[in-house]
Order: C-alpha cells, then structure tokens, then sequence
C-alpha cells in the first residue's frame, strides 16, 4: 500500500513545479534574471528518494536523499528545453537526470529514471558537470567530468579528473566513448565540444591542470583539435582565454556553456576563480572567439558578467556561480542556465544582439587603477556634456 504521506509530498512538489516563474527587478541592460530557481533538490521526483510503501517504509523516511540539483548541460530539442542536470544524492556521488520544460523558464520536471550511462569506466568514482552539443556531425555529445581516486598519492582526496565523452540521439539511449586524452596536461575538468568541425577535425575547448584542484601551469582555458572522437586525443593545446593577475581568472577559469554562434563571433560564457579571505569565488565572464577560427580571441570585455546576488550567494559552496549549459534559440533569445553555490539551478534571458553588443562595447580591462579611474573618467566626462552639466 502507498503511504499516505506520499500524497501530501506529492501535492507540495507539483505546486513547486507549477509556480509561474517571473523576471526579476533587477536591471542591467545585459539580461534579465528570474525570481525562482528553475531547478532544485525538491523537484527531485518522490520516487528517487522514497520507498513509497507504507509496509517497508512506515515513518515515509526519504531513504537515497537528495543533496543538491546544480551544474546542468542545456539543449533544445523539438521546441522543448531539456537540461542534463547533475544531481548530487547524499552520498556526494553525482549523476545525470534530464528534466523538460516547455518554457525554459519554470515547469521543469525531471524524467522517471535518470541518465543511465554505460558503465565502461571502473575506476570512475564521480561523474558530473555535462556540456550538451548538438554537433554538425548528427549527434548530441555530453563531455563531462569523469573523476577517480589518483591511486600514485597516498592523500585520501587526491583525485585525477578527467573528460568523459558520451553521445546520444535522443538523451535516452548513451553511447560512452572513450576518455579524451589530452598528451601535454595530466588532468581535464570543464571540456567541452565545439559544435562545427574545424579543418575537418572535432574541436575540444579545454582546461589544462597540473592537480585536480590547483591548474598550476595550464595557463587558462585551452583548445585543441582531434581526428577522431571515439578514441579522442588531443596533442597540442592553445590557450585562448589566459589567466591574469588581478582579474576574476586569477585562480582558475573554465569554458562553461558550449559556444553560441552569433553574428559576429563565437559567444562564450565561461567561468572565473579569485581566491579571497572567504574562499573562492566563482562568476561568469564572457568572451568572443572568431567565427572561422574559434581559437582566436576577437573580444574580451572587461569584469564580470554575472555573479551571485542575494540568495544566490548561499548554498554548499558559497559564493559561486557556474554554468555549463546555455540554450540559443532561433529567434536570438539566449536562455543562459546556472547553478549558485553548487547547490541550485536558475535561468538568466539574453539575446544574441546583447551578447555581442555587450562582448564589443563594454571596455576591456585597463589592469590598473589609474587606467580604470581614466576610463571610467570618460564616460562620465561624456554623460555630463549630455546631460549638460
Ligand atoms: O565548486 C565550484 C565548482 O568547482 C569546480 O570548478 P573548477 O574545476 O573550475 O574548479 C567544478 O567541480 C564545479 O563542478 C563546481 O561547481
């Protein structure tokens, strides 16, 4: 018999999931932000987490809980917006779920059963962090992190991570590939697939690392061609998007949502680590790479493009936001999916127009205080004269 409390449950999520989602107050310019999350630990469906029968599970205890619903690849599909979620139980391991929405900004729902990838990979420990594309070549790729205990280092979390390669028709049925291969970094974390082949080849944005947590040497985020990608390797890789001393990638950055060809250039939306007194701190930033050769940088606006605000800030991993999935639709609207603090999925609204606008005129970074005070010195120099002051 189902005990009763699953109804109660049940009625409590279904409101979750219905709740019309609406645009935020907050302004400026770039895009726009939502009220609520899109995706949460709650919208996890019952039947993960519960036995539902009233014999075995008499208290209706949660029995293989839900931490977390955070870092989510993102595509469209048949006018439907599907995000590969990683969901992190409570045991810490991370698995793949879709969940469908009609709008792309509330209704999500997860499917009945999450992603059940082949298990070709024994000494795989974690796997998380998805980039969909919808490559020229017919398949939809997931590249993901693929992690395992680093066996050479007695350390109980020195760990080795690596980019796992699946691909699919369907986000039902999953092919697994092999490991990308990467021959001049010994870890890979934040890969992902470049939608079009360049020279003919499969095009890798990369993240080289000397550690799994510290990139060390890998100078920022990387590129790479490869032949083949059932057996992937990669020999050389260029960096496209360097680190720099006192800017938002000082610590580390990643490539984030697979690249969106716009009218101008290759549109990425990527991630960048500062360390602080409270640990690091994760934003977005965006950057411009040439439409015939994706490896040349064309635009770099200074700062950050989106942090976390408000509620945002808090969660398992304060202070960050990450994205691994971004939906550019038809009609240029841009549906930008993130997670904040590891923790939560939300949705930011842009378009293509905005992005490029936003990647071409927003000053680059002056790296130091006088130039900036110059710079912004200019712009109110220009107001005021409008403004006739
Ligand atoms: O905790 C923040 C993020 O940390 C990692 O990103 P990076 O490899 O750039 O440090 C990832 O593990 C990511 O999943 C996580 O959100």
């Amino acid at each position: 018999m189902i005990h009763s409390r699953y109804y109660e449950e049940l009625e409590k999520q279904e409101c979750l999931i219905n709740q019309k989602n609406r645009k935020s107050d907050f302004y400026n310019g770039i895009f726009d932000r939502y009220e609520n999350p899109v995706l949460t630990r709650e919208h996890a469906p019952l039947h993960w987490r519960y036995d539902l029968n009233q014999e075995t599970n008499p208290y209706f205890m949660e029995r293989l809980g839900v931490n977390a619903v955070m870092n989510s690849g993102a595509i469209e599909l048949n006018g439907k917006f599907y995000l590969v979620a990683r969901v992190e139980g409570n045991d810490r391991k991370s698995f793949f779920a879709v969940a469908e929405s009609d709008s792309g900004i509330d209704g999500f729902r997860f499917w009945d059963y999450p992603v059940r990838l082949p298990d070709t990979c024994p000494e795989e420990t974690n796997a998380y962090d998805m980039r969909l594309t919808k490559h020229e070549d017919g398949y939809l790729y997931g590249v993901f992190c693929s992690e395992s205990k680093d066996l050479s280092d007695p350390d109980l979390s020195a760990a080795v991570a690596q980019a796992g390669i699946v691909r699919t028709k369907d986000l039902k049925t999953w092919e697994r590939l092999d490991n990308l291969k990467t021959l001049r970094s010994p870890q890979q974390r934040n890969v992902v697939l470049h939608p079009e082949f360049v020279d003919g080849k499969y095009a890798f944005y990369t993240r080289p690392m000397d550690g799994f947590i510290e990139t060390g040497s890998g100078g920022g985020i990387g590129f790479g061609l490869c032949e083949d990608i059932e057996h992937a390797v990669i020999d050389e890789e260029t960096i496209i998007s360097r680190r720099a001393y006192h800017t938002l990638t000082e610590a580390k950055n990643g490539a984030g949502a697979v690249p969106i060809r716009g009218k101008k250039c290759w549109i990425h939306i990527a991630h960048g680590v500062r360390n602080t007194a409270a640990g690091l701190r994760y934003v977005l930033y965006v950057f411009g790479t040439d439409l015939s050769d994706p490896a040349k940088l064309v635009a770099e606006p200074s700062g950050v493009f989106l942090v976390p605000l408000g509620k945002e800030r808090v969660g398992d991993v304060s202070n960050v936001v990450f994205t691994n999935g971004a939906v550019a639709r038809e009609n240029g609207d841009v549906y930008i999916y993130y997670a904040s603090c590891d923790t939560r999925m939300h949705v930011a609204v842009t378009t293509v127009d905005k992005l490029e606008d936003y990647l071409f005129y927003t000053p680059g970074d002056a790296r130091r205080t006088a130039d900036c005070v110059k710079q912004r010195c200019e712009l109110i120099e220009k107001n005021l004269e409008l403004l006739g002051k």
